[in-house]
């Protein structure tokens, strides 16, 4: 089985908490399972939630050295401002999808440039949680 790992970044713990008209009403605690549910014959994933920037780096090169097959990351507003996680990414080497809950080209405009979508193969924004699930049936097709 391909092995997937889904990064969460800042303040994704939070999801289903606030902002509902945004983010929906699911937690994060209920994403993991419906991935685990959808995938649990075809994939195996990890998941990591972290609101620091130098932990979702240290998580993604291990990742590498532990041979994954792919990587979906919703980086938080760290897409926006981080070029360390573009560099782990860029390093990496994994195939990895982007993945945005809300469609952040409808939003600010400090949110319509991604830094890190350069070291992705796809970006997938405003589908809500279902966006994940597209990102990994994605990278199980590759
Ligand atoms: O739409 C997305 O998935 C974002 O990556 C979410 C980030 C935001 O900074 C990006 O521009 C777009 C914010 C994550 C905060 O998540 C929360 C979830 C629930 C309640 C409060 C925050």
């Amino acid at each position: 089985m391909k092995k997937i790992a889904i990064l969460n970044g800042p303040n994704l713990d939070r999801l289903g908490k606030r902002e509902p008209e945004i983010y929906g009403r699911a937690t994060l605690v209920d994403l993991e399972a419906a991935l685990s549910k959808e995938f649990a014959e075809t994939a195996s994933l990890e998941f990591f939630q972290s609101n620091h920037e130098g932990a979702l780096i240290d998580k993604i090169a291990s990742l590498a050295d532990r041979k994954f097959d792919g990587l979906v990351i919703n980086g938080g507003a760290f897409t926006h401002t981080s070029v360390a996680l573009r560099d782990a990414l860029l390093g990496a080497h994994l195939p990895t999808v982007e993945v945005h809950i809300s469609n952040i080209y409808k939003r600010e405009s400090f949110r319509h440039e991604s830094l890190t979508a350069p070291a992705c193969v796809a970006v997938i924004t405003g589908l809500g949680l279902e966006g994940y699930h597209a990102a990994v049936r994605f990278l199980l097709k590759g």
